[in-house]
């Protein structure tokens, strides 16, 4: 096949690829905004590269006149999370959103792969708009933790130097390796809801300061220049203190100073 057709063929998985990035990533923030746990630690993408398309077809036989259909993974997207609870979470997000429809799944969580391998795959279908029209496009969603992620990580490039023979001394320690990453994310699932604690808080504090500071900006259009200092004198002071229930009442304080300002330029 030309170059040029294979490009025609694989741009609109590059913009399915780069649409849901897009989308992903606004999924984080929603949660960020409203001060709440992302499920979704972060998000990656990539489509299949020709020669890797070449590659997979040889090897599972099939005819380059559908690859398309027969091979799912031409638009890849990994979405890792920081515990297994959370990618239960995802897999339900996906399923109630309306831009993609479920094609398949594998659960290699609760069903690990012989060689050690865990993650949760999902195929999903999902609507491009080209100049040619509406493309329905195959994506490969990987979810998994950070834990699943460095072991598929690290076999995944062994596996690559070794290619089919891959030493048995090495295959026994990754085999171990991925048993410890079954204990560590149970272990980390039992302290889930302290760490969550600490990190809500986290994000509470730093919405707070945000917004303080957004606000301090404002006024600075507003108040002359003395009183502002005097106001960013009082939140430094606060927020060196680390009292975080008066960082909040400083925060509401200056909320209603705003609000006032804002009242009387609309007047
Ligand atoms: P690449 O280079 O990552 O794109 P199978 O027939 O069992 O080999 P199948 O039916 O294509 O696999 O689907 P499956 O099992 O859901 O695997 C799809 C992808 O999951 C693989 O893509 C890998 O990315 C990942 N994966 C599956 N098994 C393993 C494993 O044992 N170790 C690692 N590191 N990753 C795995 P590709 O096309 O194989 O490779």
């Amino acid at each position: 096949m030309e170059i040029q057709l294979w490009r025609e063929i694989l741009d609109p998985y590059t913009l399915a690829v780069n649409e849901l990035l897009i989308k992903f990533n606004h999924i984080i923030d929603e949660f960020r905004h409203v001060g709440a746990y992302s499920p979704i630690e972060q998000v990656t993408g990539r489509v299949k590269t020709i020669s890797s398309i070449l590659e997979k077809a040889q090897k599972k036989n099939i005819d380059l006149a559908n690859f398309e259909e027969k091979i799912e993974d031409i638009a890849g997207i990994r979405i890792i999370c920081q515990f297994v609870e959370d990618i239960y979470k995802v897999v339900d997000i996906i399923k109630n959103r309306s831009d993609m429809r479920v094609k398949s799944e594998k659960d290699y969580i609760h069903h690990v792969k012989k060689s050690g391998y865990c993650s949760y795959h999902m195929i999903v279908y999902y609507d491009v708009e080209t100049l040619k029209g509406k493309k329905e496009i195959q994506v490969e969603i990987q979810i998994r933790t950070l834990a699943m992620n460095f072991w598929a990580t690290i076999e995944h490039s062994l596996q690559y130097k070794y290619k089919q023979n891959m030493p048995e001394h090495i295959r026994e320690r990754l085999s171990s390796a991925a048993e410890a990453v079954i204990i560590l994310d149970r272990e980390m699932s039992v302290v889930r809801d302290e760490i969550m604690d600490a990190q809500n808080s986290f994000t509470v504090k730093a919405n707070i300061v945000a917004d303080i500071l957004t606000n301090i900006q404002n006024l600075y259009k507003v108040l002359n220049k003395q009183e502002v200092i005097k106001i960013q004198d009082d939140f430094f002071r606060i927020y060196q203190s680390g009292n975080q229930e008066q960082l909040e009442k400083f925060g509401r304080e200056l909320d209603l100073i705003s609000q006032r300002y804002r009242a009387q330029s609309l007047h």
